[in-house]
């Protein structure tokens, strides 16, 4: 037996409100599902994230639609569950996977929370919020019981454990019961393979780069999704990559040498096939901020689908160490005081509005709270 273990795909997120990078969310998709029917695995597990948002835009239903189909028609068939983004935090709301049963999609859920196909016991829970951790080891125990006759077993979940996210995990290592073979895991973004009471603990991490922190993760183990062989006395697990539609530029420059790295990087972004993403922070002395960010945008905006540059000044220095010291963690204290509204996007956008506005970096403020505004509350 052999399966594909992929997790947040995330479909529908705009990011930086470009459709251009809705679009490649949904060629990754696309690509990804062409991957499968190539690999002929017998059953595909996605294990949360599938939208970006409990109510999705169409587009992104239809693609999930269309992907479906083609892997009904190559008989593969798919078990998901939902992710924290694809839940609805109200009471009784139904998750958007719903409408895929009736092409084969099963889904994992409190009704079903468990199926079993050749004999491999596949079971799991949707994402559980940390306020319910108690609600979530019961289910963790149910699984244990119910799968105890099987001879392979698969538990999917979608949730943050602390050796792996250690400030915002629901689930402690030693609350997961050992015993089965596999950890089909979602919700962390990276790419995680790792050994969990003689089975394997997997993250198969997102499958495009939706913050900008993934990029080191991506450059080191690639995006896409894990093939498992299920013969023999351990899983065995191989990635599989999927090549992403553009890439991300993280750099830095020192506004001495400006101009110097603007032709660099002009250089290196002529050979890339499609226009990237560039996160550049400018840093070093006492520079005006709209003149170095009009250098940019005169060299380079017409290059890359976005650009996303971030000044350093010196002088703020010593500003930045009475915000930032100890004692007095303002992003620490902003998160507790968010805590309560169990959004993370909104929690992360608090965050780093702060240190946007702290640094002076109005326009770019501006920006994020408008992308924000657009994705989570414009439909
Ligand atoms: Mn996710």
């Amino acid at each position: 037996m052999q399966f594909a273990h992929l997790s947040d795909t995330h479909l529908g997120y705009r990011q930086y409100g470009l459709f251009e990078r809705e679009k490649d969310y949904y060629n990754v998709f696309q690509d990804l599902v062409s991957s499968i029917i190539q690999e002929r695995p017998d059953f595909v597990l996605h294990a949360g994230d599938l939208f970006e948002f409990s109510r999705p835009p169409t587009q992104a239903l239809l693609e999930v639609q269309k992907g479906l189909i083609r892997l009904k028609e190559a008989k593969i068939p798919v078990y998901a569950i939902a992710g924290n983004h694809d839940i609805i935090m109200k009471k009784n709301a139904l998750p958007p996977h719903l409408l895929f049963q009736e092409l084969g999609l099963k889904i994992i859920s409190p009704r079903t929370p468990f199926y079993e196909q050749d004999d491999i016991f596949i079971g799991g829970s949707p994402y559980i919020s940390r306020y319910h951790a108690d609600t979530l080891k019961e289910k963790l125990k149910l699984l244990e019981k119910e799968s105890a006759g099987y001879n392979k077993r698969i538990m999917v979940l979608h949730q943050g454990i602390d050796k792996y996210l250690p400030y915002e995990y629901e689930l402690e290592l030693a609350d997961i019961p050992e015993g089965f073979d596999y950890y089909a895991l979602g919700h962390i973004h990276s790419r995680i393979v790792d050994d969990y009471g003689g089975g394997k603990m997997v993250y198969p991490g997102s499958t495009e780069i939706w913050k900008m922190d993934e990029v080191e993760n991506y450059q080191k183990k690639g995006k896409g999704y894990y093939l498992v062989d299920t013969h023999g006395e351990s899983f065995q697990v191989d990635p599989v990559n999927i090549e992403l539609p553009r890439e991300f530029i993280k750099t830095r420059a020192e506004y001495s040498h400006l101009e110097r790295e603007i032709v660099k990087l002009q250089d290196y972004i002529h050979k890339l096939k499609s226009k990237p993403v560039l996160h550049l922070t400018v840093s070093g002395g006492n520079f005006s901020r709209a003149e170095a960010y009009q250098k940019l945008n005169d060299s380079l905006s017409e290059m890359v689908l976005s650009l996303r540059p971030n000044f350093q000044i010196d002088e703020l220095d010593a500003e930045k160490k009475m915000v930032d010291g100890p004692g007095l963690d303002i992003p620490t204290l902003l998160r507790e005081h968010l805590k309560e509204t169990d959004n993370k996007p909104l929690i992360d956008m608090g965050v780093v509005l702060f240190k946007e506005i702290a640094e002076g970096n109005m326009d770019t403020a501006q920006k994020i709270s408008q992308k924000f505004l657009e994705e989570y509350y414009d439909y």
